[in-house]
């Protein structure tokens, strides 16, 4: 059978008993996406062993590329190869990121339930409820966001510019609520689940990041079966995964996945959270719920999650000089748009880690770009004049 026909046996069938459970409302959506435009977005995904028997409802344009990183690696020193995967670059999606990897096993469960709108939170430059805004209007339902103040505001402009003007161009109702940091099951959101359904409607809850949903790791095993796909066509194997983490889906995800291959301490997070010891729990609790779901067969413990802690200083969403300075130094050697919030600060934690020595010469590092340049509209001031 050739891989599309295999889409069309796998997906196909999936698709038609949602198609049927989710009544007349979605029917011009579905009638557009038939079994073969399945197929083809599926096609070429035969890697995603681990990841089977679940759902997916295709976001992305399919495994993302990875790029070598020449003038950075020379720029260090030379003596480790830094590469990217760029998650950044995974789908015409208002500018994609990772949070779609994940959205990808969720929102079969949400088409599923019945429900018509989709509910999820963060702070006001989050590039999560931005995704989740794009993935609503995608898929055709209405989309309500709590977007809380977890970063104090640095431009007069910040509530109004890059993510979450997006989330308003592309419809979703976004509601500002004073609420700080916490990537913990906040009340607002859960007020904003009761007012939905108060207003009739039928909300599918997606928590921050996606992060503590039951299927929020499993985009992530995806990325480290991609990864050991290309790995082999490369013909090398990278000895480290560099990872920025928040509320922890995506380390938690690509834990489980390499883990299989005995990697799991290989992935390097650079907490982005100022609040680590909440987001390794959380890390290590979402892996364990995905191992067992993946049926990994082996146990995750507290050590196999290494999260680095120096770089997420002076607080949440707000950059260091030297987050600044990483930000430029990748933008002027790769033309590689890093973002204040996370991915800036992952990026400063390559570049101080390279040079303290922690990486062994000849080292071949991967740096997740997990997306997040919208937010940079936020910074304009921190970046006035370059
Ligand atoms: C985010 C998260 P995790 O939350 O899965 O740990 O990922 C961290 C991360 N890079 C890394 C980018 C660009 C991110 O957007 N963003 C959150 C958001 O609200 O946008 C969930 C916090």
């Amino acid at each position: 059978m050739t891989s599309i026909a295999k889409g069309i046996a796998r997906i196909g069938p999936q698709y038609r008993k949602i198609n049927r459970n989710i009544g007349a409302i979605f029917e011009s959506t579905f009638l557009q996406r038939d079994a073969s435009v399945f197929a083809d977005i599926n096609a070429n995904r035969d890697d995603l062993t681990m990841l089977e028997k679940f759902a997916r409802y295709p976001l992305t344009f399919g495994p993302t590329p990875i790029e070598k990183l020449e003038r950075l690696s020379k720029h260090l020193g030379g003596n480790v190869e830094v590469y990217a995967k760029r998650e950044d670059c995974n789908s015409g999606l208002a500018y994609g990121g990772n949070k779609l990897r994940k959205l990808e096993y969720i929102i079969p469960d949400a088409i599923a339930s019945n429900a018509d709108t989709l509910v999820s939170i963060g702070g006001v430059q989050s590039n999560h409820t931005r995704m989740i805004a794009a993935v609503a209007a995608k898929i055709g339902m209405k989309c309500r966001l709590v977007q809380e103040a977890w970063v104090p505001h640095e431009d007069a402009v910040y509530d109004r510019v890059g993510n979450i003007m997006l989330s308003r161009i592309m419809g979703a109702d976004v509601r500002l609520v004073d609420d700080g940091f916490d990537i913990g099951i906040r009340k607002s959101w859960e007020e904003a689940i009761e007012e939905v359904k108060a207003a009739g409607g039928k909300p599918y809850a997606i928590p921050a990041g996606a992060s503590v949903h039951k299927y929020g790791g499993l985009g992530y095993v995806g990325f480290a079966e991609e990864v050991r796909k290309q790995e082999a066509e490369l013909g090398f194997k990278f000895d480290y995964i560099v990872v920025c983490t928040v509320t922890g889906s995506t380390h938690a995800g690509m834990l489980v996945g390499f883990a299989a291959d005995g990697r799991a301490r290989k992935v390097i997070g650079i907490d982005a959270s100022f609040t680590p010891a909440q987001t390794k729990a959380q890390v290590l609790s979402i892996a364990q719920n995905t191992a067992k779901l993946v049926e990994l067969g082996k146990d995750l413990v507290a050590d196999d999650v290494v999260l680095i802690e120096d770089y997420a200083y002076p607080a949440y969403g707000v950059p260091s000089e030297e987050t600044k300075e990483a930000i430029r130094l990748t933008a002027r050697l790769e033309a590689m748009i890093t973002d204040p919030v996370y991915e800036g600060k992952s990026m400063q934690g390559l570049i101080d880690l390279t040079q303290k020595g922690y990486f062994e010469k000849g080292a071949k590092i991967l740096y997740a770009h997990l997306g997040g340049a919208p937010a940079l509209n936020g910074y304009g001031y921190a970046f006035r004049n370059g």
